[in-house]
C-alpha cells in the first residue's frame, strides 16, 4: 500500500503524452490532468492525486454501487489468483463460472436458462446480436438477418453495437463498418409531453407501433432482432413511457423476432430489482449484462438466454462446436470470483432494498432543481437520474462541462454527455449523502453561467 506522499510525488512527474484516452476530450484535459487523475477510492468516494475526495456520483461508469475496495471482494479476488488464475475458455470450465452462471439464472427473470460470458458491455452485444442471426438460421429461417436498434440507444463500440446504436457521433466516423440492414425505432424522449417526470412518463406507449412500420416493407421474415436498453442510460437516463415495453413484447411476439433487452446498465439492482425486465414486467429472449456483476472490480459481461435459443444450437453430433464463438477471458476465473463475491455482498447487504429505499430519496432531491437557471428537465427512474442543461447558445456542451468541473472543486464527481448531468450513485450512498450532492449541483448549476 502507497502511502499518501508516494502518490502525490507519484502525480507531479505523470506524464501523458503516451496514453490516448476513451471517449475523452484528451488535449484539453491534458493540460491540467491532475484534478482528473485519481490515485485512489474507499467505499462511495475518490481521491485525485492532489489529494481531493471526490463523491462517487456515477458509481464509477454506472459500475461501482457497492462501493470500492469492498472487503469481500478484495479478498475473493487475491485468494482466486492463487487458487486458479487462469483457465482456458474453450473446452475446458472451472467450478466458479458454472455456479455463477446459474446463480445469474436465478437472478434473472422467470424464463431465462443460459448465460454466455463475455468481458464487457460491447462484447455481449455483439455475442446476443450474433446468437440471434445464427439462432433464425439454425431454426430454418436464414433469411432472417435485420435488426433494429433505437435512436439514441448505446450499445458499446463494437460494430455490431455501434451499428444498432443511436447516437450520431459515435458512428458517423465509421460509417463505412456499419452492418447493412438494420433501421432504428424512434427514442421516445419528447421534453415537450414528459419534461419533470418522475419514474416512466405515462406518454408515448404509441411509439412502439413504429416498430410495424419499420417490420412492414421488409417483412417480418427478413427480421432477426430488435434490441433496446429497457432505460436508455448513455443516451441520458430516458425512462421508458408506462405500457412501451409491453408493446414492444407483443410486437416482437407476433412476428417471431427476437427481442433483447440491453441491460449492461440497468442490470443487478440499478433500477431496484435485479433486472429492469422484472422493474418493468417485460421478459426479453436475451438480456445483455456487465458492469455491476463484478461491481466493476474485473472485467466481465455476458448474455442471458431462454432454454429454447440455447437448446436450439444443441444439435448435430455431440462431438462438434454448437457455436463458434467466444472471448480468450469468457468466464475468467478471477471475474468469476469477484462476480460471486459482488452477488454475495448485493444478497447481504440488501442491495435491492437499498437501491429501492433509496429512489424516493434521490427523486425529491433532484426535482427540487426545478426552476435553476438553464435546467430543461429533470427525470428519474431506481437510483439514476439526469438533469438537462440548456446549451450555451452556440456552444453545446459548454455549459455542462463548466457544471462538472465546478462539481469537481465542490467534491463531486458528475458525469456529463452532451449539456445532460447523469447520476447514478452507490447503493451504499446515505440519504445525507445524495441530498448533498444534489445541493452541490445547484450550486455548481447557478455558477454556470
Ligand atoms: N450497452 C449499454 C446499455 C451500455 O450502457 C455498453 C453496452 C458497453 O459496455 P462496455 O463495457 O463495452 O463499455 C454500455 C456501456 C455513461 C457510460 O456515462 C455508459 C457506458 C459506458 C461508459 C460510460 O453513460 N455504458
Amino acid at each position: 500500500m502507497k502511502n499518501e506522499s508516494t502518490v502525490l510525488q507519484q502525480a507531479s512527474t505523470i506524464k501523458t503524452e503516451a496514453y490516448w484516452m476513451p471517449f475523452t476530450h484528451n488535449r484539453y484535459l491534458k493540460k491540467n490532468p491532475k484534478s482528473r487523475i485519481l490515485a485512489r477510492a474507499e467505499g462511495a468516494y475518490y481521491t485525485t492525486v492532489e489529494g481531493r475526495r471526490l463523491f462517487d456520483c456515477l458509481s464509477g461508469l454506472w459500475c461501482c454501487p457497492l462501493g470500492h475496495g469492498h472487503p469481500k471482494i478484495a479478498e475473493a479476488v487475491a485468494r482466486q489468483v492463487r487458487e486458479l488464475d487462469y483457465s482456458p475458455a474453450f473446452q475446458m470450465g472451472h467450478p466458479k463460472i458454472f455456479s455463477l452462471a446459474e446463480r445469474i439464472v436465478e437472478l434473472a427473470p422467470a424464463g431465462m436458462g443460459q448465460v454466455f460470458f463475455a468481458n464487457s458491455g460491447s462484447e455481449a452485444v455483439d455475442t446476443a446480436l450474433k446468437i440471434a442471426v445464427a439462432y433464425h438460421r439454425i431454426k430454418g429461417e436464414a433469411a432472417r438477418t435485420r435488426l433494429i436498434g433505437r435512436e439514441r440507444g448505446y450499445h458499446g463500440v463494437g460494430l455490431g453495437g455501434i451499428s444498432v446504436g443511436g447516437i450520431a457521433p459515435n458512428r458517423k466516423m465509421f460509417a463505412p463498418l456499419l452492418l447493412q440492414g438494420v433501421d432504428h425505432l424512434p427514442h421516445t424522449y419528447n421534453a415537450a409531453e414528459m419534461a419533470f417526470s418522475r419514474g416512466q412518463p405515462k406518454w408515448g406507449a404509441h411509439l412502439a407501433e413504429e416498430l410495424e412500420r419499420l417490420v412492414a416493407p421488409h417483412d417480418a421474415s427478413t427480421i432477426a432482432a430488435v434490441i433496446v436498453e429497457p432505460m436508455q442510460g448513455s443516451g441520458g437516463v430516458i425512462v421508458p413511457p408506462a405500457g412501451y415495453l409491453e408493446r414492444l413484447r407483443a410486437i416482437c411476439d407476433k412476428h417471431g423476432i427476437l427481442l433483447i433487452f440491453d441491460e449492461v446498465i440497468t442490470g443487478f439492482d440499478r433500477l431496484g430489482e435485479p433486472f429492469g425486465a422484472q422493474r418493468f414486467g417485460v421478459t426479453p429472449d436475451m438480456i445483455t449484462f456487465a458492469k455491476i456483476v463484478t461491481n466493476g472490480v474485473i472485467p466481465m459481461g455476458g448474455v442471458i438466454v431462454k432454454p429454447a435459443i440455447h437448446d436450439a444450437f444443441m444439435t448435430g453430433p455431440e462431438t462438434s462446436v454448437e457455436l463458434f464463438h467466444g472471448y480468450t477471458y469468457s468466464g475468467h476465473p478471477v471475474a468469476a470470483a469477484a462476480a460471486h463475491a459482488a452477488l454475495d455482498a448485493i444478497r447481504e447487504e440488501g442491495a435491492f432494498k437499498r437501491a429501492r429505499d433509496l429512489e424516493p430519496v434521490l427523486e425529491q432531491a433532484v426535482h427540487s432543481l426545478k426552476g435553476e437557471p438553464g435546467v430543461s428537465d429533470i427525470r428519474n427512474i431506481g437510483l439514476a437520474a439526469a438533469v438537462e442543461l440548456e446549451p450555451i447558445p452556440a456552444k453545446p456542451g459548454l455549459r455542462a462541462l463548466k457544471v462538472f468541473e465546478r462539481g469537481l472543486e465542490e467534491g463531486m464527481l458528475f458525469r456529463f454527455t452532451g449539456d445532460t448531468i447523469a447520476m447514478a450513485p452507490p447503493f451504499i450512498s446515505t440519504r445525507a449523502e445524495i441530498e448533498t450532492m444534489i445541493e452541490k449541483l445547484r450550486v455548481a448549476i447557478r455558477a454556470a453561467r
